[in-house]
């Protein structure tokens, strides 16, 4: 294997939901390996603050603001990358949001507007992608489930629902996709040290039983997400399509032995 396989030079990405928790990783980890990213973000101080460290770095970006669950803005930001790249290679869907609510409370509101950012943007940003990628014979769709597109979580049961979808949606993006020489793939984080999960990282209690749940005995650091990334986004997976990759040090597949664990 001469070529490195996982070199991203020439290949132009988009990371939704790019700047904050796993998303600036993410995006971070696309440009260290040599790809032009596309930022883009709901939260633009937060978008401005990730653009400015990437050209304080010199990696070559765009940033633009997004919100995925819209459907004018999608189109409009997708097409003007791609007019201004020339190019659409990669497409990280890794915006989303979580609920922590009992089922019974959950409004049928709160879980349509889950479902819009988490499910229908994730779809309709791929699906504006599609077109570019195909020009190419070349595309790599990454998008992030969860854990929790494999197991079920009481107080979850929306955010389950939705990365439990995203998983299905990549498997049948896999087969739509995969004749025009796009790769669709899903990764599902366990428990990583994120913004998302700061409220649980305060309760030691619950910190220590995720602990002993996980078979590798911690929590993940958000930069132990960028290897699967760039992985995935590259040449090294040209014959991986359509597969669910968690990133949980083991916890979703296993149970503690007697006497250990929650
Ligand atoms: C929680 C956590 C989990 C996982 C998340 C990772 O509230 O128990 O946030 O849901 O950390 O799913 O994707």
């Amino acid at each position: 294997m001469t070529q490195n396989v996982f070199d991203l030079s020439g290949k132009v990405a988009i990371v939704t939901g790019s700047a904050g928790g796993l998303g600036k990783t993410i995006a971070k980890a696309l440009a260290e390996a040599g790809a032009t990213v596309a930022l883009t973000d709901i939260n633009t101080d937060a978008l401005d603050e990730q653009k400015a460290n990437f050209e304080a770095n010199g990696w070559e970006c765009s940033a633009n603001r997004l919100d995925v669950a819209n459907e004018t803005e999608r189109k409009a930001v997708v097409d003007e990358i791609a007019s201004r790249f020339g190019r659409i290679d990669i497409l990280v869907n890794n915006a989303g949001v979580i609920l922590r609510k009992p089922a019974a409370e959950t409004t049928d509101s709160e879980f349509t507007n889950l479902l819009s950012i988490n499910l229908v943007g994730l779809f309709g940003m791929t699906t504006a992608v599609s077109g570019h990628m195909a020009k190419n014979g070349y595309g790599r769709i990454i998008s992030l489930s969860s854990i929790m597109g494999h197991i079920g979580r009481a107080g979850q049961a929306t955010y389950v629902a939705a990365k439990h979808g995203v998983v299905g949606l990549t498997k049948s993006f896999a087969a739509e996709y995969g004749p025009l020489g796009i790769t669709s793939n899903a990764i599902g984080p366990g428990y990583f040290r994120t913004d998302m999960n700061a409220e649980l990282l305060k309760d030691e209690q619950f910190v220590q039983s995720v602990e002993l749940r996980t078979p590798l005995r911690r929590w993940a650091d958000p930069d132990e997400i960028a290897g699967p990334i760039v992985f995935l986004s590259a040449p090294a997976s040209s014959f991986v399509n359509g597969q669910f990759l968690m990133i949980d040090g083991g916890l979703a597949v296993t149970v503690p032995a007697p006497g250990q664990g929650s």
